[in-house]
Formats: structure tokens, C-alpha cells, sequence
């Protein structure tokens, strides 16, 4: 019988070798993809997600248990793709034009992809363009956008702009250092949060 919970617990721990080796053992024994994803792994970050949120872990114990996730999701990924489990949602994200701080949003597209979100991550300095040409290249559901300086603050206004002339039935959040719920509010995005495991949270409730 699968030992799910160890699972979990490797990804609390950032113990990315008990991680890859329970996966591999999980599945050996014939254990669902999907239940191996939702209750081992993802139960795994959801729990740092809440610790991060609690300030009770910092940004390197995310860091690296997101690195045991990616390291376990190798394995998984193959059966996952046979099982034809549907991702949760797809998630379009990048840090606006004229910005090149990625941290913050690196840490948004790992807890996404370890809430079993698909990501599309388009790095930095991203147009309103790019959000817009990649929201219908991939059919996505939601978008979200990183600014940690005031001058490109701006630049989440004109994608969100591009996205409604665009016609795009998408989901927008906003998030970074400087960012409010206020500013949110003011350029009509859907949804702001003020840290990645927030961003999933609320971004589960914007796609529900
Ligand atoms: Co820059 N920088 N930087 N910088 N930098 C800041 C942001 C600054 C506050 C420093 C300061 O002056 N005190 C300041 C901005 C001032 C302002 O506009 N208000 C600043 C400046 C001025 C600059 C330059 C202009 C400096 C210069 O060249 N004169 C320049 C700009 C370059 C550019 O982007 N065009 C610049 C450059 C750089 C480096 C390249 C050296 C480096 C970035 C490296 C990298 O990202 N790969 C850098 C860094 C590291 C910082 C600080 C020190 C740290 C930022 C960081 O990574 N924080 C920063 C000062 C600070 O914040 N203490 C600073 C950790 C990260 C986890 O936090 O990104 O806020 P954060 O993400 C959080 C939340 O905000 C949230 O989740 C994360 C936590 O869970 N979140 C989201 C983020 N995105 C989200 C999206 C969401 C939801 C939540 O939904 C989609």
C-alpha cells in the first residue's frame, strides 16, 4: 500500500529523494497517478503554502520543496498524461513589460503548479501582446501578472486594456511588492493577493 502520507511529508521537507523514490514505489504498487499528485504532492505544498502564508517558513524552504515537487512531477508527469487527468486550470503568468524581478512570480508559478494548475510561465519583461497572444495560443483561464516597481505598475492597466479589447473571457490577477488591493480595484483586475500561496487560493475561487 502506497505510503502517500510519506509522500507529503518528503515534500514538507524538501527531501526531494524520498520524494522521487516514494513516487517511483507509489506507482509500482500501482497506485492511482492522480491520488499520488492530490494526496501525496500537492497535499505536500499545500501544507508549505499555508506555513509560508503563517510566516512559520521562509522563500528557501519553498524553494526547495517546490524543487522536491519538480524533481517527483518527472516521474509523474508521463502517468498523469496517460491517465488523461485534466490540470485544474491553465495559468498564463509573467512580469509586466519594463520589469525584470522574477522572484516573487517564480514562487507564484511553483505553488500553481503544486495546486496542479498548468503554467505558462512567460518570464519577464512580458507585452501586453505576449499575455494576449499566449491567453489565446493556450486557451487559458486565468492571468497573472508580477510588477515590483511603481514605473511598471502601469503596464498591468494596459494589458488588462489589451485583454478586454482582445475580447478574452480571462480571469486577471495582480501582485507584487508595490501592488494593492486599492490599485486592484482601480484598473479592474479581477483579483489581487498580497503572496503566492494567496494567489492560489484566490485564484481557485476565481476560476471555481
Ligand atoms: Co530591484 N527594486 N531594482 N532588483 N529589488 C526593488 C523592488 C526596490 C523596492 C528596492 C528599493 O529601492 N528598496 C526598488 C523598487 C522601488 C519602487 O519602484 N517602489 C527596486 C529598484 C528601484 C530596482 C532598479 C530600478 C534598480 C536600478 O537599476 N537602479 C532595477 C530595475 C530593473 C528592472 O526591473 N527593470 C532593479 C533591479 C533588481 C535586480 C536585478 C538587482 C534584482 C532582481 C533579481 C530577480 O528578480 N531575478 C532586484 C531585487 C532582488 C530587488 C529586491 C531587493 C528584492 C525583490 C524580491 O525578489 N523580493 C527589492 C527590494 C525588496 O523588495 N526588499 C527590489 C522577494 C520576492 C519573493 O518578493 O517579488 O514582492 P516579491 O513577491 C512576493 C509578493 O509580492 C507576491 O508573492 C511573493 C511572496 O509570496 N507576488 C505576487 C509577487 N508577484 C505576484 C503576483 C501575484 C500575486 C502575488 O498574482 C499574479
Amino acid at each position: 500500500m502506497a505510503d502517500l502520507k510519506a509522500l507529503a511529508d518528503a515534500v514538507i521537507k524538501g527531501d526531494q529523494n524520498s520524494a522521487v523514490e516514494i513516487t517511483k514505489a507509489a506507482l509500482a504498487d500501482g497506485a492511482p497517478a492522480e491520488s499520488v499528485l492530490n494526496d501525496g504532492l500537492i497535499a505536500g505544498m499545500d501544507v508549505i503554502g499555508v506555513r509560508f502564508k503563517n510566516n512559520e517558513v521562509y522563500i528557501p524552504e519553498v524553494l526547495i520543496s517546490a524543487r522536491a515537487m519538480k524533481m517527483a512531477m518527472e516521474i509523474l508527469e508521463p502517468e498523469l498524461v496517460k491517465a488523461g487527468v485534466e490540470p485544474v486550470g491553465k495559468f498564463v503568468v509573467g512580469t509586466v513589460q519594463g520589469d525584470l524581478h522574477d522572484i516573487g512570480k517564480n514562487l507564484v508559478a511553483m505553488m500553481f503548479k503544486g495546486a496542479g494548475f498548468e503554467v505558462i510561465d512567460l518570464g519577464v519583461d512580458v507585452s501586453a501582446e505576449k499575455f494576449v497572444e499566449q491567453v489565446k495560443a493556450k486557451d487559458a483561464h486565468l492571468i497573472g501578472m508580477s510588477a515590483l516597481l511603481t514605473t511598471t505598475m502601469p503596464a498591468m492597466e494596459q494589458t488588462l486594456k489589451a485583454i478586454k479589447d482582445a475580447g478574452l473571457a480571462v480571469k486577471v490577477m495582480v501582485g507584487g511588492a508595490p501592488v494593492t488591493q486599492g490599485y486592484a480595484d482601480k484598473i479592474g483586475a479581477d483579483g489581487y493577493a498580497p503572496d503566492a500561496a494567496s494567489a492560489v487560493d484566490l485564484a481557485k475561487r476565481l476560476i471555481a
